[in-house]
């Protein structure tokens, strides 16, 4: 299976527990006879950026991953955790057999005992309650992982389950709102062309240790230091001295969850000096005298006191962005998962727009990628639409299809019609990674049925029926059909499994729940199912399904996608490139990407100006002194779940409430004290590192540790625990028009602990 080399098939690789030395010695030895060394190239599934990989293999046995310097994309970069894939294949904690839980006790089963007992007790459940009594929660490596994105979708259909939820709801929903009610697609997202900008204002993210995000761009420092090198500039808005901060121009410390005042205030300067200059999209936008009215109130002068940002620097930026030749605005989960998520991510685009930097080089422009892109056909007029349905409890609407995960412990809690009582989570640890965690911990307690697919007992699949582990990134067939459509060039790659597993793929065990839910029963035949899903999109692509020949699973899908893609390409053309195939830069799309209703650009569109009385009320509330809590990642994390891993846990303790030293002077903290962070929803006790990296009156602890809890597999982990911030993120504080949580910018009180 390694590409391009012929080698015999690996030994099935067999690992309940480490196997023990001796045996593991006498099967490498044999596989040794069979296989010599030989090197794969794979892409990275871990996070956005899509790193080409070399993974050098003595038989089964990995002994190096390196970044892939024939990458076309990539070109040798790799991170921290990109190199763990290593110690994720070899982690003795991972999941390797289901596991059921039989009187509070995980006992290993096999497959088929797993889905009796799924059986047993779920199809009745639906019988008696009604499918939106099964909420689904999908964690973010289903967007990585091409079986689980492409047949979860099927089980989610099959299902038919108003209670969906995903991790977008503590990401990047509000982009998708904004975008869809902006260009009528909700995944019609402007990108930065990092590679050809010569000004790039950056709010609220920090690539340089997330590399990147709805900007798929590996190696994001030298993309950022290239835009330096040929004299462009960067500006960093940001409440924390990031590294990214470090490496720009200008950063200006901004008060958590105001970028949409700052962003609204720039667009009033456009305005007022007479700067707005659309270009060749002046033909293509509706609502230009609306959004001019509406965001005349935001002055500089307005703003500037709740921004923490003066009116001169405001109005500077504002000019200095109409100015540039080749310029793009660009923000992303500070300004998302925040009060004002959706408003901050349209006037991203609308800056982009009235400076028309939208849709040109060197602009923020849209992607055209090889396979499943939504908004490549064209007359799709139709328009974005949300809130085709609401929440039983607290009446939020659904956006893309699902509700807001903030909500989820609410519909588990509440009796009445409509109850969520069974959970299937996907890839996901919402115990960790969603608001008030402490009472969606206690909520999932009290489900009639939890199924987790996930490929650890931890936070959150400890409370599960039935744990279905899948196999890890270098045993399964990949493709980044989610990423490729957010790039900054037009690229694809695939990568074959690299190594075998001897659990079933995860778009297998999709199929099989399918099966539970529709009545067909655990044992039907998956091979069936899959042919009529792949008939479907064939059929739906106007194409003939034979024409993917005897693939089967993913693979027959994406070959499909490709050749209803762009590119007159198919899945065979990329097995023969292994470092991937550049299509190039990304090029101007305006008018046909537009999918609006108008087949134009909406810049002030009813359901995103709902939201502005909101912020003008703003204006009234100056700041109190309030502490605002906010995130931090770290580059060797990936949100909660690759803390199992020792090469990503070395060092000391990373889970700090970082807090600037006047704050701690006034509270009576020194650096490495405990400290009490309280908010309305909950209270951690953490460690203070003192830095004056952070804003006066802002405390960043990073998300995604808490892992000192009881029932769990994860050794390295425990050891590692780190505090829960998400026990602080309050279930009420939510971006007012998508639902997404406020994870920045959380009200607290902190206090010396004893
Ligand atoms: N306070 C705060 N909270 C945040 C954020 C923040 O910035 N601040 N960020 C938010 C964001 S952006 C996100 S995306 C979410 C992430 O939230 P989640 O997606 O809920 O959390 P992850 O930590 O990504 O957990 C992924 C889970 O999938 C499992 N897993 C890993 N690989 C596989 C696989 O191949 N198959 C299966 N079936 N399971 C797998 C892991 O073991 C883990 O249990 O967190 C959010 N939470
Ligand atoms: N190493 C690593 N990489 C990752 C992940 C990881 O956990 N670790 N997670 C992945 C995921 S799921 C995602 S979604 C992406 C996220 O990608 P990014 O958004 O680039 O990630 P962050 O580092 O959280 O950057 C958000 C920045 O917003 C700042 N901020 C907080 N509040 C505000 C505010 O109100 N306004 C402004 N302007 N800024 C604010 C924070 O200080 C922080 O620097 O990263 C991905 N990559
Ligand atoms: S940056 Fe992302 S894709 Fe690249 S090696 Fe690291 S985790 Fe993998
Ligand atoms: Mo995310």
């Amino acid at each position: 299976m390694l590409l391009g080399i012929p080698v015999k098939p690996f030994p099935s690789y067999r690992a309940a527990k480490p196997p023990p030395r001796q045996a593991y010695k006498r099967a490498h030895k044999q596989a040794h006879k069979e296989v010599t060394m030989s090197t794969a190239t794979v892409t990275c599934p871990l996070c956005e950026a899509t790193c080409g990989l070399q993974v050098s293999l003595d038989g089964h046995r990995i002994t190096s991953v390196r970044g892939d310097d024939k990458d076309v994309f990539s070109a040798g970069f790799i991170c921290p955790k990109g190199a763990s894939l290593k110690a994720l294949h070899e982690d003795p904690d991972r999941l390797q057999q289901p596991l059921v839980k039989r009187n509070g006790v995980f006992e290993p089963v096999t497959w088929d005992e797993a889905f009796a007992e799924i059986e047993r007790r779920l199809p009745p459940l639906i019988a008696e309650h009604g499918k939106n009594s099964v909420a689904v929660y999908a964690g973010n490596p289903t967007s990585h992982n091409l079986g689980a994105l492409l047949y979860g979708r099927v089980f989610y259909k099959a299902l038919g389950t108003q209670n969906m939820y995903t991790a977008g709801t503590v990401d990047q929903i509000p982009k998708h709102f904004s975008s869809g009610y902006l260009f009528g697609e909700p995944l019609t997202i402007p990108i930065p062309d990092l590679d050809r900008t010569n000004h790039l204002l950056l709010l609220g993210a920090n690539p340089l240790v997330s590399n990147g995000s709805l900007m798929t761009a590996p190696d994001a420092r030298g993309r950022l230091k290239g835009i330096r090198e040929r004299g462009g500039k960067i500006i960093v808005i940001d409440p924390r001295r990031t590294r990214t901060a470090e490496l720009a121009d200008e950063h200006h410390a901004i008060r958590p969850g105001t970028d949409a005042l700052l962003l609204a205030a720039m667009v009033a300067v456009l305005f007022d000096e007479g700067r707005v200059s659309l270009g060749r999209l002046a033909e293509h936008v509706n609502g230009l005298d609306d959004l001019r009215a509406c965001t005349a109130p935001f002055t500089p002068e307005a703003v500037s006191a709740n921004v923490g940002i003066a009116a001169d620097d405001i109005r500077r930026m504002a000019r200095e962005l109409a100015a540039a030749d080749r310029a793009a605005v660009y923000g992303r989960i500070g300004t998302t998962a925040q009060a004002f998520g959706t408003l901050a991510s349209w006037l991203v685009d609308v800056l982009n727009v009235l400076t028309g930097n939208l849709d040109r080089a060197g602009g923020a422009m849209f992607p055209l990628a090889a396979a499943g892109q939504t908004n490549a056909q064209p007359g799709r007029n139709r328009g974005f639409i949300h809130g085709r349905w609401r929440s039983r409890v607290r009446d939020l609407p659904e956006v893309m299809g699902e509700l807001p995960v903030a909500t989820l412990a609410d519909e588990i809690l509440t009796p009445g019609e409509g109850q969520v009582r069974a959970l299937v989570t996907i890839g996901g640890n919402p115990c960790l990674s969603t608001p008030n965690a402490d009472r969606l911990t206690e909520a999932v307690q009290q489900l009639d049925f939890m199924v987790s697919l996930d490929v650890y007992l931890n936070e959150t699949s400890r409370h599960a029926d039935v744990i279905l582990p899948g196999p890890p990134p270098l045993a399964r067939a990949h493709y980044d059909v989610v990423f490729y459509q957010l790039a900054v060039r037009n690229v694809a790659n695939w990568t074959p499994a690299v190594l075998e597993s001897d659990l079933p793929q995860e778009w297998q065990t999709l199929l099989r729940l399918v099966d539970v839910v529709t009545g067909q029963g655990a044992d039907a035949d998956v091979a069936t199912l899959d042919a009529f899903v792949a008939g479907e999109v064939a059929r739906r692509a106007g194409l003939d399904v034979a024409l993917a020949g005897d693939r089967t699973g993913p693979e027959r899908l994406l070959d499909l996608m490709l050749r209803a893609g762009p590119y007159d390409i198919t899945l065979a053309d990329l097995e023969a490139e292994p470092h991937g195939v550049d299509f190039g830069p990304l090029q101007p799309r305006i008018p046909d990407v537009l999918g609006t209703p108008s087949g134009r650009i909406e810049l002030a569109p009813d359901a995103i100006m709902a939201d502005l009385p909101r912020l003008t009320a703003e204006l009234e509330h100056p700041p109190n002194g309030q502490l605002l809590l906010i995130g931090r990642r770290q580059l060797s994390s990936n949100n909660s779940w690759m803390h199992n891993l020792a090469p990503l846990v070395r060092g000391g303790n990373r889970c700090t409430a970082q807090m600037h030293p006047a704050d701690a002077s006034r509270l009576g903290l020194v650096d490495g004290a405990l400290a009490v962070v309280r908010s309305r929803a909950g209270a951690v006790t953490v460690p203070v590192e003192i830095t004056d990296a952070v804003r006066l009156g802002v405390v960043s602890i990073p998300h995604g540790w808490g892992h000192d809890v009881a029932g769990t597999r994860t050794s390295v982990a425990s050891a590692h625990a780190g505090v829960n911030s998400n026990v602080l993120a309050d279930q009420l504080l939510l971006d007012g028009l998508s639902g997404t949580a406020v994870l920045n910018g959380i009200p607290i009180e902190v206090e010396p602990a004893g």
